[in-house]
């Protein structure tokens, strides 16, 4: 058993692989202007970036709210998609642009014992042909209790205790939640032989974790939870959707032995399981097609590290490096990493030092022997909203975060009780990760970003990022691949925010799948470095706005297993 940098196991499908040349020619020219305000209307399915983020006031000195009212959306982003306008019939909270759960702790450490509520009608229309949960909290006022809104909710007032499952509520009669597919294959010109494949992201919903958080499913009638239940109505969206990779989070690991590892291995799948550490018992699964890819390299990432008081928790990921069928050079990999981040929204500094270990492995893995990297498609649940530090830090390379209260970090809650700011930096140098994201104890580093281990195609390159890592403050994390999100978190057809789970207390997203965009690909940036290879964006399964979520009764409900939708796309790989 070989064991990789960041002191976790690599499973020895091939020898431990030496650290190989860094590849950094990325990281200049990858602090690229927001990807989707660079592309035109005509050719993006995505939003204009609101970075005016980074332009504003230090964090500490301006609160949520303000840095998000509709003042600042008309004049600074203008067109910045579901932000840039108040939608008709969309009360405050969407008007705003917010995006948000929430969750009530008694301290910035504390896991919180339940979301916080939103005010009643919040994120609603005007229309009553659905009935989303009362998210109103006991501080509510007696106005928002009285609002009109509050009457489309029929069920009891307060949230059922802990470990019990309420009785059915009567709803209007709920239906399918319908997705279609977007295309974007015309944009692309065709090629002989491409490699297509599809990838689903999906957080199953464990059952030890639905059973301590019954609160949230009291909307649900008691027999859509039963695991017996759910797990044939998983397994078969799994079938008919028949993605050639799987990444799939919150699997209960003796229901992945028993059930889900015998299943999807009939169905042809290889499988890889990483179960979080401690006493928890769901962790992350990436399966693949064997007759598409074969495995090179797995890597199981443990976030924990004891003695370090921000490494307490026991989230991990799970990195493979895989090999296209067909293909036998081996500069043709494929690195796919799933995870699951911490969800205590309180805990920014512990999610971003998490989100920093699996860069890190990633970074390491994807290195190729000359130098390069192979394309990336990192998914999971990362328990943060778009446009989110941190989900920000993931597309753009860069996280200036100095004056940043640890709970914004994530922005699933609008006002966090957590107000400690960050601190420089964020994470000791006992990690052994670099404010980069890189291992710290990688021979040959500090040549290989000052670009004399590259290789002359990519010295330009290397030297811009060291020359950008040389000008880093001291209170900024950085990193080196080039990710943008598979998908634009916002819909399509009407301009509202597309969810990717839903409960009773929240309706949000928090799923991604982020890749390697191919040069010409719909979500590529425009920058100057030179295509390395990588994705293009065939097709996604459009995600629903949380009124047709509701209109089938939330989730989880008769057809839909989990409390979140899989996230499906198509890729090209560009060699
Ligand atoms: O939001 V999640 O659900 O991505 O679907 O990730 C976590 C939460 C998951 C693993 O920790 O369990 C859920 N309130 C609400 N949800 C919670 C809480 C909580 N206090 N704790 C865990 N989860």
């Amino acid at each position: 058993m070989y064991r990789s940098p960041n002191c976790n196991n690599v499973y020895p499908y091939t020898p431990y692989r030496p650290m190989f040349t860094r590849h950094l020619n990325a990281v200049g020219s990858s602090w690229f202007p927001p990807t989707q305000a660079l592309l035109g209307r005509w050719r993006s399915p995505y939003p204009l970036h609101p970075s005016w983020w980074r332009e504003q006031p230090p964090w500490h000195l301006q609160s949520y709210s303000s840095r998000h009212s509709l003042a600042n959306l008309k004049t600074v982003a203008p067109r910045s998609g579901w932000w840039r306008q108040a939608i008709p019939g969309l009360t405050n909270g969407y008007q705003r642009g917010l995006h948000l759960s929430c969750g009530l702790m008694d301290s910035a450490d504390r896991e919180p014992p339940h979301k916080r509520r939103r005010s009643p009608g919040e994120g609603r229309t005007e229309q009553k042909s659905w009935h989303a949960p009362d998210r109103s909290s006991s501080r509510q006022t007696q106005s928002s209790k009285g609002s009109p809104d509050s009457r489309l909710w029929n069920g009891p007032p307060h949230p059922a205790s802990p470990g019990k499952i309420t009785s059915p509520r009567k709803t209007q009669r709920p239906t399918e939640i319908k997705r279609q597919w977007e295309d974007f294959s015309h944009l692309y010109k065709h090629r002989d032989q491409p490699f297509d494949f599809s990838v689903m992201s999906y957080n199953i919903l464990a059952q030890d974790l639905l059973q301590n958080n019954a609160y949230l499913y009291k909307h649900c009638q008691s027999s859509v939870l039963d695991w017996n239940h759910r797990f044939p109505n998983i397994l078969k969206e799994l079938e008919q959707h028949d993605a050639d990779i799987l990444c799939l989070q919150e699997v209960q690991e003796d229901h992945y032995q028993k059930q889900l590892k015998p299943s999807l291995e009939s169905l042809g799948y290889h499988c890889e399981y990483k179960r979080r550490t401690g006493r928890k018992p769901d962790g992350c699964a990436v399966s693949f097609k064997r007759d598409r890819f074969s495995l090179i390299t797995c890597h199981p990432v443990e976030y924990f590290r004891r003695g370090v008081p921000l490494l307490d928790r026991d989230n991990v990921g799970l990195v493979l490096l895989l090999r296209p069928a067909g293909s036998s050079d081996p500069a043709h990999g494929l690195c796919v990493a799933n995870t699951h981040l911490l969800y205590n929204p309180r805990r920014g500094d512990i999610k971003l030092t998490q989100l920093a270990m699996l860069l890190a492995e990633i970074s390491h893995v994807s290195r190729l022997q000359d130098g390069s990297s192979c394309p990336v498609i990192l998914c999971g649940d990362f328990n943060s909203v778009p446009w989110s530090p941190l989900y920000s830090f993931i597309r753009e390379n860069r996280l200036e975060y100095e004056g940043m209260p640890i709970g914004k970090v994530s922005g699933q809650e609008e006002t966090p009780r957590g107000q400690r700011l960050l601190t420089v930096p964020i994470w000791p140098q006992s990690v052994g990760v670099s404010q980069q994201c890189q291992y710290e104890h990688v021979p040959g580093r500090a040549a290989e970003v000052k670009g004399t281990a590259l290789c002359p195609s990519e010295r330009n390159n290397g030297e811009e990022a060291f020359a950008a890592f040389s000008n880093m403050s001291r209170a900024s994390i950085v990193h080196s691949l080039r990710l943008t999100s598979a998908y634009s978190h916002r819909l399509k057809a009407n301009g509202r925010p597309e969810i990717t789970t839903c409960h009773s207390k929240t309706a949000i997203t928090v799923d991604y799948i982020f890749y390697s965009a191919a040069q010409g690909d719909v979500g590529q940036p425009e920058c100057s470095a030179a295509p390395e290879a990588g994705l293009q964006l065939l097709a996604r399964l459009a995600l629903v706005d949380e009124r047709d979520m509701w209109t089938a009764n939330g989730l989880p409900n008769e057809h839909n297993s989990s409390d979140h939708l899989p996230l499906l796309v198509r890729f090209r790989l560009q060699p």
